[in-house]
């Protein structure tokens, strides 16, 4: 499903297919550990899903690139022996099927160095390609001269009611973003804001156990998102994707 020119949903990732780009978001390996310390119990399958997913993506795309946009890892502080060795097995997988793994930082990736090291991967602020900026989005930035800039951080979804039962399910987001500009100049106008429209895309998160947050009945956590109404849902079912209208306009 294409989101964008050049920009194609696969599954939970995008696919920029000029630059043979594969992103992924939000992985927040360590999520079911976390769970677990909290006294939530479940049946491990974390590692497994997220492996057989990405071998789905990897047979439909090979990818020059592929950048995690922030939240590789979800715990901070300490690493457990187990999560040590399925971080590195992703990372692996992913090294394998790509000439180049970029790590964009998110907030919680404070402790990603040691990881990062032992593999030689690069972790960047930000990642710019052609007039794309990939970027987690928990923080907003300055300016950019990218036309469109892609986040995660926020994990959309949407509650949808089939018959008697109500799911959620995780959805992309696309709308405008408004970067203001000042101008620099000699008028008496030196003050005056410019407006630049850019387009901004959403992606969910990539770990199972993690649904999202619902767009329309909680708080969004992106301040680049404040007023959505006008964003474009595209829905990801568990075979395809279905653009779903504007947000203002779901049910
Ligand atoms: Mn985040």
């Amino acid at each position: 499903m294409q989101i964008f020119p050049n920009i194609k949903i696969i599954n939970l990732a995008l696919w920029l297919k000029k630059e043979r780009v594969l992103l992924i978001s939000d992985l927040h390996l360590g999520y079911e550990e976390y769970l677990q310390q909290k006294g939530v119990f479940l049946p491990k399958f974390q590692i497994k899903t997220v492996i057989e997913s990405l071998k789905k993506i990897l047979a439909k795309v090979k990818p020059k690139t592929i950048v995690i946009n922030g939240d590789l890892k979800h715990d901070f502080g300490r690493i457990l022996k187990q999560e040590w060795k399925d971080v590195l097995k992703i990372i692996d997988l992913m090294l394998e099927n790509c000439e180049e793994l970029i790590l964009v930082r998110g907030n919680h990736d404070t402790i990603l160095g040691p990881i990062a090291e032992k593999r030689k991967i690069k972790i960047v602020k930000d990642y710019q390609i052609k007039n794309i900026l990939i970027i987690h989005g928990d923080k907003l930035i300055e300016k950019t001269k990218a036309k469109t800039i892609i986040i995660g951080h926020e994990h959309p979804a949407v509650t949808i009611r089939d018959g008697s039962k109500f799911e959620k399910y995780k959805c992309f987001l696309k709308g405008k973003w408004c970067q203001k500009a000042k101008l620099s100049g000699t008028s008496r106008n030196m003050k005056s804001f410019q407006k630049k429209n850019k387009t901004l895309i959403v992606m969910p998160s990539f770990n199972p156990l993690i649904e999202g947050t619902d767009i329309i009945k909680e708080q969004l956590l992106s301040p680049f998102l404040t007023n959505i109404s006008n964003f474009e849902v595209f829905i990801v079912g568990k075979e395809e994707v279905f653009p779903f209208g504007k947000v203002k306009s779901l049910p």
